[in-house]
């Protein structure tokens, strides 16, 4: 007998339908394909509604390609969760990229590549006060949702506890796939699941399967590589507007409103991050979150900011004269800033690693008498998340899309610039998102030269 009282326990839990007493093989084979049958009336916006952006077979391959590499074992990935009643989740980009359910909350997916049944969605309870406020939710059993999802098994997250405990018994091996966080930060929800069902699940260990997933996420399929493409349009399509249309005198918030304006315009839904727009020396700030400063003539105006679409983020920074003319200091110190990006960029291509593109832009700022003002790392992987998944010890690879962000801040000098463009790595070099935005200086003021009237 394959299964002992293993078995049984699920069994009771599941308070299974006749598919429960089906033989392991007959499970497994048990996933649902076919069309969706169209909902009854009155059913139509019945949640989870539909996979985003792609159909489930897109998330089912994601979850069979690393399901080939864990091998064996158990692992848990966990939605967001919502914790009021306000819509416009921002969910869980692991969960998000093997899901595709971007509104699901408080929902996990457990993934067991030696299981009779190696994939299942838990849901949270229904909840129909809550659902008159974000959602109706379909009952389980449901098929709809079965093949909306792509999950063979859908169960609801009361029972995962159990679920879970029973099975890390038999797999023996719990795969965390990260974050690693330091003793004073809050443990990870699922490292905490973990330690709990070790202490329960007798013979059960935690294995170290740190990266697995990142490294995945960090190599772009050629349909997200679309999707990035077509944030970086939009984002470019906003920077172009806030830097014509520019003007001393103006607030920072009001650049920031024509920027988002922009954005949705050219179909920018949502912003990738809050952007960052800040004038004089509040463009030495990294993170400033400000925005009523007035922009004066002379001082250069810094806006760190990004569309997103279907879930894909862009990241692009631009520093430019609030008056349409670089100062000959100013451009002088943009000229090292530029002259970085470009000798990390000539440096893109499979094999490179991240070290050596931070010493090589370093090197550019350091030579140029700067190395006490760049501040921060020279990049990042961009994706589901503006500071995506990846591992940043390994060399880059052939689809991944990273930033390149170099930058100078002189807070006596009251001057920040940065300048940051989205670059993918293709075979042998690097192709540039955001290049439809000009970075060199010669060109910003071309773009900012006034109709004369
Ligand atoms: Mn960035």
């Amino acid at each position: 007998m394959k299964f002992s009282s293993g078995l049984m326990v699920m069994a009771l839990v599941f308070a299974a339908g006749p598919a429960e007493s089906e033989a392991p093989a007959q499970a497994k084979a048990a996933r649902a394909t076919g069309p969706v049958p169209e909902p009854a009336a009155g059913d139509l916006r019945e949640l989870p509604l539909s996979t985003e952006p792609w159909g489930a077979d897109v998330f089912h391959e994601r979850r069979r390609r690393l399901m080939s590499q864990m091998k064996g074992g158990v692992a848990l990935v966990l939605s967001a969760n919502r914790t009021d009643n306000i819509g416009g989740l921002r969910q869980d980009a692991d969960f998000l990229y093997l899901t595709g359910l971007a509104e699901e909350s408080e929902a996990a997916l457990l993934l067991a590549p030696q299981e009779p049944q190696p994939e299942v969605l838990f849901l949270a309870p229904l909840n129909p006060e809550r659902e008159r406020w974000i959602g109706f939710r379909a009952a389980l059993p449901n098929r709809a949702v079965e093949l909306r999802t792509g999950f063979a098994k859908v169960q609801r997250t009361n029972v995962m506890g159990a679920v879970f405990a029973d099975i890390a018994r038999r797999q023996k091996e719990m795969q965390f796939f990260g974050p690693v966080v330091g003793y004073d930060a809050p443990m990870p929800k699922v490292l905490e699941i973990y330690t709990k069902t070790k202490e329960r699940a007798v013979g059960s260990k935690i294995q170290d399967a740190v990266g697995m997933l990142a490294r995945m996420r960090s190599i772009k399929e050629p349909r997200e590589l679309e999707k990035m493409a077509r944030a970086s349009e939009i984002t470019v399509d906003g920077h172009l507007e806030a830097i014509r249309r520019v003007k001393p005198g103006m607030r920072e918030w009001e650049l920031k409103q024509i920027l988002e304006d922009a954005f949705r315009k050219a179909d920018g839904r949502q912003l990738a991050y809050e952007p960052i727009l800040g004038a004089g020396p509040d463009g030495c700030l990294l993170h400033y979150p400000g925005g009523d400063r007035v922009i004066q003539d002379g001082e250069l105006v810094l806006i760190d900011a990004a569309a997103e679409f279907d879930h894909y983020a862009s990241d692009v920074t631009r520093t430019f004269p609030a008056n349409g003319k670089f100062t000959a200091e100013q451009r002088r110190i943009y000229d090292v800033v530029l002259r970085a990006q470009r000798a990390a960029l000539k440096k893109v291509r499979p094999g490179v690693t991240w070290d050596e593109l931070q010493e090589t832009a370093s090197k550019v700022i350091a030579d140029a008498g700067y190395y006490n003002y760049f501040i921060h790392r020279l990049g990042h992987f961009v994706g589901l998340e503006v500071h995506d998944a990846g591992v940043y010890a390994e060399p880059l690879r052939e689809n991944m899309v990273i930033t390149l962000e170099p930058g100078i801040y002189i807070p006596e000098k009251r001057l920040g610039i940065r300048i940051e463009d989205v670059v993918v790595v293709t075979k042998d070099g690097a192709k540039v998102l955001s290049d439809r935005l000009p970075r060199e200086p010669d060109q910003i003021e071309k773009l900012m030269e006034k109709p004369k009237s």
